[in-house]
């Protein structure tokens, strides 16, 4: 039996605030998610971005989808926001004149493709137009600052988010640190990132919001208060257990290898 995250009680303990939401490019009350699993629609192939191509909904999870290009192998399933401009309804494309391609790494022979598209269309159910959500504007300017807490998709495990710290600010960009995690899952995105998300994001949409890592990453400014370093690191995600609050992570570049012991999926 865990004890369950609590952001307020986090905050406490680790004495710092939560970015304000007019920071995010995300709407102030997440948008409803009426996709059903097998419903298709058009998505931008996030491997070859100039292609609009055929996707199925493969999960739901809070205002994100689980797609996968028909066509493609079920290795390359990507997660999309009910109202991220990379989707649209069956018909978009063509209406644009434009032409739907074949995902990158079309299983069959680049001859079958038009064949494949009828047939993969034919009798489909495809998500109703008003399923889709305008994105929300973009917020200017960068309003982030080092040590703001928020939620952030795992780049390495996109099916996860995740409590994190602004690392860095540089410009337009913001450095989003993982805590608990030493900097191994740590990266540098846009502020205008549809990945990240206010704290209380997922509570909202019923999204599984993970436990911080318990790996506390030892830095100039947490390496006077780390009393015991014998028990700072685990294993396995499966079983999280209560650990000191992880100090904001300042000023963290990226590019840092892999500690052992820590890998994706
Ligand atoms: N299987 C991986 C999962 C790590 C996820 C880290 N995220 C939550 C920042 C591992 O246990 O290393």
């Amino acid at each position: 039996k865990s004890e369950q995250f609590n952001w307020d009680d986090y905050l406490k303990e680790t004495e710092s605030v939560a970015a304000p939401l007019h920071c995010f490019r995300q709407s102030r009350i997440p948008p409803t998610n009426d996709f059903k699993v097998g419903m298709k629609l058009e998505a931008r192939d996030p491997r070859n971005v100039t292609s609009v191509c055929i996707a199925t909904v493969i999960g739901i999870t809070g205002a994100r989808l689980r797609l996968r290009l028909d066509g493609s192998d079920n290795k390359n399933d990507f997660w999309r926001l009910v109202d991220s401009s990379d989707i649209q309804p069956i018909g978009t494309c063509e209406k644009k004149g434009g032409m739907l391609q074949p995902p990158l790494g079309f299983q069959m022979n680049a001859s079958s493709w038009p064949m494949f598209l009828l047939r993969t269309l034919n009798g489909a159910e495809m998500a109703p137009a008003a399923f889709f959500k305008k994105e929300p504007p973009k917020p200017v300017p960068n309003c982030f600052k080092v040590g703001m807490k928020l939620e952030a998709i795992d780049r390495k495990n996109p099916y996860l988010i995740c409590p994190a710290t602004i690392g860095d600010v540089k410009g337009d960009e913001v450095f989003v640190t993982f805590d608990g995690w030493r900097g191994a899952f740590d990266y540098w995105c846009r502020c205008d990132s549809r990945d990240i998300f206010p704290v209380g994001w997922c509570s909202l949409t019923g999204d599984a919001l993970q436990p911080p890592g318990n790996n506390v990453s030892i830095t100039k400014s947490s390496a006077k208060i780390q009393s015991s370093p014998s028990k700072v690191t685990r294993r396995s995600m499966q079983s999280p257990q209560k650990s000191a609050p992880v100090p904001a992570q300042r000023g963290r570049k990226p590019g840092r290898g892999k500690p052992p012991g820590q890998s994706a999926v």
